[in-house]
């Protein structure tokens, strides 16, 4: 049954480039599972932009010696470059400093104060007196008190995901002038969310969120259960949108309050763009909302998002949130302050043409159920050993073949034996395998029966023999054996293209496909009759040398 989706991937702070973390984090998963929906025949919106606001910025603009619009404006441009350098497919890019999403981030908060959600308070927040400024979120590091990790944010400890108060580090210290921060009191905007508990308990723990991965379960269901506290929505900052009231100066709704509403503020600006109405995309309960995210980022999606689309009482809530767990990095953490990063510029650069190559190996190892590890090592061996040496080998040999025996046009098929019947049952159930894996967000599992796909080809290849047949008055049986594999091409084609979305295209040209849908794949309905067309090898071998070249530009560029 066709249904409309509404996909949304995590905004990138417009802080710095993005990696190949972020990339395997959300960014891919999201890409594989919009582009598969729409194989289905779905109406998809796929959309995302660039998270401008907040203390991230203002702190780079500070490093760099440039205004924070200077930074938004190089980063928003880089980082929209490297998506559609690695054809992550989203149907909008927008930015958070844009007009339209000042416009309705302001309307949110405007309409949930007029409803009486928040509670205005004053507290007491941490100052920096050399700098004569209060120091939200980012602008304070200190230690984690639930993990010990030393560097957490005022808001959040990236190391074990909690979400913070900046009053709750231990021996904090402000970003700018390293001193220890002292206390002044200020009013704020606090959403409680300890009023939406029960609201809480009811969508997440009783309704049905068991089908959601556990990692992400687990962790909401035990902040739920530990019990929630008010949260401040303003802050006191001077980048940021403007807390929308009359006569309240230097004040900004906090990042996190206004980007997710960004996902809203995209979708409307490419209803305009497209002509179409937005609201269905959030507002129709048949439409499923889907968050792609990293984990660091599961309470905002879970609880505190939520909460605020719940209060407005317009919206419809996400159906799942499939956050990802982290990618580590030959055996460390990524980190962008230490350059422990593999740069996804730097990686084009270095690799031109070979963007499937890196969305191969990060599905392959994607984080789904606990941190992973990626390494130059295992990225060589997964481009030789799999990309090479099965997909691109079996599509290599069935298009040499069939120019050899045929002058490229694609034979028919003769009577089948059993074996022949036992191969296309097997690989025209492919398919509906693949997405099933794809829809329990199982992607890894789900490229791997990709694999399959053309190791089931190369088997089927080497069994037969045509090379031997064709020899002996057996020419039908050749006929049969390479349509057959013809087939599996032609599937493989479309299966592979939410993953490999540069070979598909690649596939589809050289076998004269024309545009197929996920569902019309069925053994009745043949995918290739045409002519096929020689080409290029699809992958490239990886020489040890470039690897070595890798290892140790990465150490050597480590702070
Ligand atoms: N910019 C945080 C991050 O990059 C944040 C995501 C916002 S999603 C609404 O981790
Ligand atoms: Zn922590």
């Amino acid at each position: 049954m066709k249904k409309r989706y509404t996909v949304t991937a995590a905004l990138p702070y417009a802080n710095g480039p993005i990696h190949i973390g972020h990339l395997a984090g959300a960014y891919i998963p999201a890409d594989i599972y919009a582009r598969y929906l729409r194989l289905k025949g779905n109406d998809v919106i796929f959309v995302c932009g660039s998270d401008e606001h907040g203390a991230a910025i203002p702190i780079r603009a500070k490093k760099e010696g440039v205004s924070p619009q200077k930074i938004i404006d190089k980063y928003h441009e880089i980082i929209k470059k490297s998506f559609e350098d690695f054809g992550i497919s989203f149907d909008n890019y927008s930015r958070t400093s844009s007009k339209i999403h000042h416009k309705i981030a302001s309307n949110f908060f405007n309409e949930l104060n007029k409803k009486n959600i928040f509670i205005e308070k004053e507290s007491e927040q941490l100052y920096d007196l050399k700098e004569n400024q209060f120091l939200a979120d980012r602008y304070v590091e200190g230690e984690c008190p639930k993990c010990g990790f030393k560097e957490a944010y005022g808001d959040q400890c990236e190391s074990c995901g909690s979400s913070l108060n900046a009053t709750d580090l231990l021996n904090p210290k402000s970003k700018i002038s390293g001193n220890k921060p002292s206390l002044k009191k200020t009013k704020h905007w606090f959403l409680p969310l300890n009023n939406f508990e029960d609201f809480l308990n009811k969508w997440f723990i009783e309704d049905k969120k068991n089908d959601w991965k556990s990692n992400v379960f687990g962790q909401v269901k035990s902040w739920i259960n530990e019990g929630l506290k008010p949260r401040a929505i303003t802050r006191d900052l001077d980048w940021g949108i403007p807390v929308p009231i009359k006569d309240v100066k230097g004040k900004v709704l906090y990042v996190w309050f206004d980007a997710p509403i960004g996902y809203i503020s995209s979708t409307i600006e490419w209803a305009k763009k497209k002509q179409k109405d937005w609201k269905p995309y959030w507002q129709d309960p048949d439409t499923e909302l889907v968050h792609f995210i990293g984990k660091d980022n599961i309470v905002f999606h879970c609880i505190i998002f939520p909460s605020i689309l719940s209060a407005s009482g317009k919206y419809i809530l996400p159906t799942n949130v499939p956050a990802n767990e982290f990618l580590n990095l030959e055996g460390q953490k990524i980190s962008t302050s230490k350059n422990w990063a593999i740069w996804l510029q730097q990686y084009m650069e270095d690799f031109p043409q070979m963007q499937d190559t890196l969305r191969y190996v990060l599905t392959t190892n994607a984080p789904e159920n606990k941190d992973n590890d990626f390494t130059w090592k295992d990225f060589q061996a997964k481009n030789n050993n799999e990309l090479v040496a099965i997909l691109g080998n079996f599509v290599n040999r069935v298009v040499v073949l069939t120019h050899k025996y045929y002058n490229g046009k694609t034979p028919k098929m003769g009577v089948l034996c059993q074996k022949d019947n036992k191969i296309i049952e097997e690989v025209y159930n492919c398919p509906k395998n693949i997405g099933f894996s794809i829809e329990k967000f199982k992607f890894r599992e789900a490229i791997n029966l990709v694999i399959d796909l053309a190791r089931t080809g190369n088997k089927y290849l080497a069994d037969e023999e045509p090379w031997k047949l064709i020899k002996t008055k057996d020419s039908k049986k050749v006929d049969t054996i390479m349509n057959i594999s013809i087939q599996i091409c032609g599937i493989l084609s479309i299966v592979c293209e939410p993953f490999l979305p540069q070979t598909a295209k690649k596939l589809k040209k050289q076998f004269n496909i024309k545009n197929f849908e996920w569902d019309s794949i069925n053994i009745k309905n043949p995918i290739i009759t045409e002519e096929i067309r020689q080409g290029s090898l699809m992958f490239r071998k990886i020489e040890d040398q470039e690897i070595i070249l890798q290892l140790e530009k990465l150490n050597d560029s480590k702070k």
